[in-house]
């Protein structure tokens, strides 16, 4: 493996415990793979270059730990992270796993299960907090449903949201450093999930409390279950100012959440994803959210974890040779796809311009016949990624 393609601290990849730790268990099969400790994992991710691990609460302690048991597990992970040098940037919490939430969590019908799931959120909130997180995560993998007549779909968004704003109150109140990141899913395990993409939760995020406090994790597969196309997600996230943190791997269209290696099916939408996530300045942690095939062994995950971390370097890579590409970025420049000032050529709006402007003569005919030349652009991308450029 080239050096240039070496994972180093500084590009901030993190898995998450539940991904190289992901036994390989499906709806048709039992475990392939022996269930690896945390500590082992953490050792072994620092070893192949990766910054840090994410975790659920019970990825760490067991549920149901008593409060001895759980600060004794917690000292000892501390130690581990300080003994290899990892980091957790984020934390989230199991809502989905015992069965107490088959009907929800902070959405259930049930209020003692609304209770209960904001009790293990606060706890899980001081876990993140106690070992150095900044980024708390929200799946609402429960949060939906099956049979709609279980309630009107109003009363789901408004008990998330009463959820939401009563954890920003307890993280003031507590006078924590960490942020929220809601993370869309369509669908899987229920059958309809609730703010079903990322656009959704943009949109609801503006509905809460503290806005400002809450930003998105977007996750490749979930966007693309829906068909939807994951770089512009994430540009509009971006622009809002509201990228917290981002789940990576890759999916094929059209299926169940395959939490595939990122970059092993969707090649082009990933340049453009990392080229963007380069570009934009984003400093959060490049996490991969995924795990290695069923067929695998433990030394099969380890080349899942290097395989993810090689191909986000080797698109930066391709990312770096497009901006210094002349042929691409000559073709950039005629074609008008360069941020100019006045970009619009419309300026600030004043009276006298709109009166111009409504007057102005447009030769329509010359600008719907003028080629514009993708076809020639995408194939030098296209020879760029296979590597003939
Ligand atoms: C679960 C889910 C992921 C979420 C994790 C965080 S848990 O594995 O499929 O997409 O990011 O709760
Ligand atoms: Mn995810
Ligand atoms: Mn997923």
């Amino acid at each position: 493996m080239s050096d240039a393609y070496q994972p180093r601290k500084e590009d901030k990849f993190t898995f998450g415990l539940w991904t190289v730790g992901n036994p390989g268990r499906d709806p048709f099969g039992d475990a392939v793979r022996a269930v690896m400790s945390p500590a082992h994992i953490v050792k072994k991710l620092s070893e192949l270059g990766a910054w840090g691990v994410n975790l659920h609460d019970n990825d760490l302690v067991p549920f149901g730990a008593s409060a001895a048991e759980r600060d004794r597990i917690v000292k000892e992970f501390k130690k581990v992270l300080a003994d290899s040098g990892m980091v957790v940037p984020m934390a989230t919490t199991n809502l989905f796993g015992h069965p107490v939430f088959k009907d929800g969590a902070f959405t259930a019908n049930d209020p003692k299960v609304r209770a209960f799931a904001i009790q293990k959120t606060m706890r899980s909130i001081d876990l993140g907090v106690e070992l150095g997180a900044k980024i708390y995560v929200c799946w609402g993998g429960r949060e939906g449903t099956e049979a709609d007549a279980c309630r009107d779909a109003r009363e789901g968004f408004k008990r998330y949201r009463e959820a939401l704003n009563y954890l920003a109150e307890y993280v003031l109140d507590q006078k924590y450093d960490i942020r929220f990141a809601l993370e869309a899913k369509p669908n899987e395990p229920r059958s309809d999930i609730y703010l079903a993409s990322t656009g959704h939760m943009l949109a609801f995020i503006e509905t809460l409390d503290h806005p400002e406090m809450v930003g998105v994790n977007p996750e490749v597969a979930h966007e693309h279950m829906s068909g939807l196309n994951f770089y512009h997600g994430i540009a509009q996230a971006i622009d809002a100012g509201k990228l917290f943190h981002i789940d990576l791997n890759d999916q094929k269209p059209g299926r169940y959440d395959q939490d595939l290696r990122f970059g092993s099916e969707s090649l082009k939408g990933m340049f453009f994803l990392v080229k963007l996530l380069e570009e934009s300045g984003y400093s959060g942690a490049r996490h991969f959210d995924s795990h290695a095939y069923r067929t695998e062994d433990e030394a099969g995950v380890w080349e899942f974890a290097k395989g993810s971390m090689r191909t986000y370097l080797l698109l930066k890579e391709k990312a770096r040779r497009f901006a210094e590409d002349e042929e691409i970025q000559a073709i950039l420049a005629e074609i008008g796809a360069k941020v100019t000032k006045d970009d619009h050529g419309l300026g600030q709006y004043t009276k006298d311009g709109a009166a111009k402007l409504k007057a102005a003569t447009f030769d329509v005919d010359a600008l719907a016949t003028k080629g514009l030349g993708y076809e020639r652009l995408d194939q030098l991308v296209i020879d760029l990624l296979l590597g003939v450029r």
